[in-house]
């Protein structure tokens, strides 16, 4: 069993630039991860093997980030039962709304948990595979709510233009 905690994988490099906000949010928390290229629909035999691995390699999440018709989240699903966090990825034509479509609207039976689309979507999903790992590890867990405790800060020193 290797060591890795969570996975990220995306279906382009072109999707690194949202989802290394995931990526930045796991080494913010120490977490065990790597990060891979692996498309649906250019290497399906390769994201088949990467689902069909993911337990035996005791991965705890998959966060999937995926663009278009982002199926890369839902086909890991179908082929495995560890959890996958979607991430739709902001596409060209249609600004991710298709990439958000296409993740959601699983049919019933095989779940993907499924973010915001672009960066906020890439954050939250390391997030809540934290939250997940926090369960059993207090530590993480205290750490998760010291860095929650910093946005309440940050969010209470905020200051509005003076008003008329
Ligand atoms: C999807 O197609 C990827 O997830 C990416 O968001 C989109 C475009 O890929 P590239 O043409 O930039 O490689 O598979």
């Amino acid at each position: 069993m290797s060591s890795i905690q969570v996975g990220v994988v995306m279906g382009s490099a072109s999707d690194w630039d949202t989802m290394q906000h995931a990526v930045a949010i796991l080494q913010e928390f120490d977490i065990a991860h790597e990060a891979r290229v692996v498309s649906a629909h250019r290497m399906p035999d390769e994201m088949f093997a990467y689902a069909e691995q993911a337990a035996g390699r005791g991965l705890a999440a998959i966060i999937a980030g995926a663009g278009g018709a982002a199926h890369l989240p839902g086909m890991l699903a179908a082929k495995t039962t560890v959890p996958v966090l979607g991430v739709p990825v902001a596409s060209k034509h249609l600004q991710g709304v298709d990439s958000l479509h296409s993740i959601v609207q699983m049919p019933k039976g095989i779940p993907v948990a499924t973010f915001a689309i672009g960066v906020a979507g890439a954050a939250n999903a390391a997030l809540f595979a934290v939250a997940m790992l926090a369960h059993g590890d207090a530590g993480l867990r205290k750490r998760l709510e010291d860095y929650r405790a910093r946005q309440t800060q940050a969010a209470a020193g905020m200051t509005l233009p003076p008003q008329p």
